[in-house]
């Protein structure tokens, strides 16, 4: 596995779950709870040199109970967003994910641009998506029909599928999606459905769900941590609690794969820095205006666009910031060793 430590005695896990600084690991020995090594703590320069759900690690179990992570082994993927509230922080939603299910409701939960949003996340991730789109059996079959045309139409390239957890219409399909061995990680906002289409196909009660009636649809969180389950056939599903915002971060890679149109048709503007906003002979606003291109797509591009380059401005000044402190720091020591 390219690990350091193959002596006698270290186990490989994968995360399962994470509360606080404490981690469950799955390992050959059974689930354990483990705590990562004072040095990895130190030596870590953020959030993604901690151990995340999806991760493989090794680790040295003490009484069959408790363990010490030594290592985070490289990741194949890693789905990240920025953390709500504090600035310049990440957040790690999931480690060596194969799949990511979008997960939105045929009811008003239904949102194109945010389904956009996830989908650079996956691009840029590595991740390939599926859009899963739950409560069929709360909506005439018109809407559904309606909601995948308007997707389709935006969206291409990516399995789209309708589901009930009610009546789990849909299933089959879903499932032939679900292979042995992979990781899925299912996205979207709270009450959407994702820990009910997770209870339903373990067949256990294994996460709590929001009740009907109660005020899951004004916000309230059911599920409050990560967590990854195995189904029967090997598949890992992780479990995330519902999302308000997705910020787009140093996404370029993403909303290139995710906008591709857009993308394609900026090929043609006479000029290379084209903002295409008012620019004379920009393909773009050409094929707005001649209706080859959606305006709604073209708005969401814009903002989300937006957003990735204030990202990366900050980001830069951030490193300016650190850069300009560590030579402050480096000066100090020079001078004081001058005496
Ligand atoms: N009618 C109908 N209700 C559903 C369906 N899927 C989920 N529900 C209900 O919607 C509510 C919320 O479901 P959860 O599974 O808790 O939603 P969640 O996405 O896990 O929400 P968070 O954990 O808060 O992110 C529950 O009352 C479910 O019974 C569906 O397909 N049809
Ligand atoms: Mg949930
Ligand atoms: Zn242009």
């Amino acid at each position: 596995m390219g690990s350091e430590f193959k002596t006698d005695g270290f186990e490989t896990g994968r995360i399962i779950a994470e509360h606080k600084e404490l981690y469950i690991v799955r390992t050959d020995l059974g689930e354990i709870e483990a705590e990562v090594t004072g040095n990895l703590r130190f030596t870590a320069k953020g959030r993604e040199d901690f151990p995340a759900v999806g991760d493989l690690v090794t680790l040295k179990i003490y009484d069959n109970s408790f363990g010490i992570i030594y290592e985070i082994h490289p990741r194949s993927s890693c789905i990240k967003r920025e953390s709500v509230g504090k600035q310049s922080d990440i957040q790690i939603i999931g480690a060596n994910i194969d799949y990511a299910l979008l997960v939105q409701a045929v009811d008003r939960d239904f949102n194109l641009n945010r389904l956009e949003r996830y989908l650079t996340i996956c691009n840029e991730s590595h991740v390939s998506a599926i859009i899963v789109m739950t409560k069929t059996d709360i909506v005439p079959e018109k809407i559904s029909e309606d909601i995948r045309f308007r997707i389709c139409s935006r969206i291409s390239g990516i399995p789209v599928i309708f589901i009930s957890n009610e009546t789990r219409k849909g299933y089959s399909e879903l499932l032939s999606h679900i292979k042995p061995g992979k990781t899925y990680c299912l996205l979207g906002s709270s009450g959407v459905g994702k820990s009910t289409l997770i209870n339903n196909l373990t067949g256990k009660d294994l996460m709590k769900t929001g009740e009907i009636g109660t005020q899951t649809n004004k916000g309230k969180h059911t599920t409050s941590h990560r967590e990854l389950i195995y189904l029967e056939n090997g598949a890992a599903l992780i479990d995330n609690p519902g999302m308000r915002e997705v910020g787009i971060t140093n996404a370029s890679a993403g909303m290139e794969a995710t906008f591709d149109t857009i993308y394609r048709l900026a090929k043609g503007c006479r000029f290379n820095d084209c903002t295409h906003t008012n620019e004379s002979g920009c393909r773009i606003l050409n094929a707005l205006s001649n209706g080859e291109l959606s305006v709604e797509l073209y708005n969401n591009y814009m903002k989300m666009e937006k957003e990735r380059s204030f990202f990366e401005l900050s980001e830069l000044e951030r490193r300016k910031r650190d850069r300009s402190f560590g030579m402050m720091v480096k000066n100090y020591k020079k001078e004081h060793r001058k005496k």
